[in-house]
């Protein structure tokens, strides 16, 4: 009989913790999800798309480069991802709020503006 109940109670401490974790679990996500967003710019056709785009400082910003040859995203003294491949992406998580103008140095009409708040 003892022993069964200490069964018992073990099993609720268990439950118990296992709540506890859930709780943190979803407010850790809920939290990164809302503070910390992912925003994407494509490369394709010689532009940058969306040419603007407004972010919170902390979020990341993913360049993927859908042309056939390579480009860059550069806002000289404050980013730069230099050659990025055909096909492949660059991220860029900014810190400090401004307007950052940038451009691809391989294509100097190629323009966008990263506006960080
Ligand atoms: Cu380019």
């Amino acid at each position: 009989m003892p022993s069964s109940s200490r069964a018992s109670s073990s099993r609720v401490v268990r439950t118990r913790a296992a709540a506890l974790w859930f709780v943190v679990a979803a407010g850790f996500v809920c939290a990164t999800t809302v503070h910390a967003a992912e925003h994407t710019v494509v490369m394709d056709g010689v532009k940058f798309e969306p040419a603007a785009l407004t972010v919170s400082s902390g979020d990341t910003v993913v360049w993927i480069n859908k042309d056939p040859f390579p480009h860059t995203a550069t806002a000289r003294g404050v980013f730069d991802s230099h050659e990025i491949a055909a096909g492949k992406s660059w991220k860029f998580t900014p810190g400090k709020a401004g307007v950052y103008e940038y451009v691809c140095t391989l294509h100097p009409g190629m323009k966008g503006t990263l506006t960080v708040k």
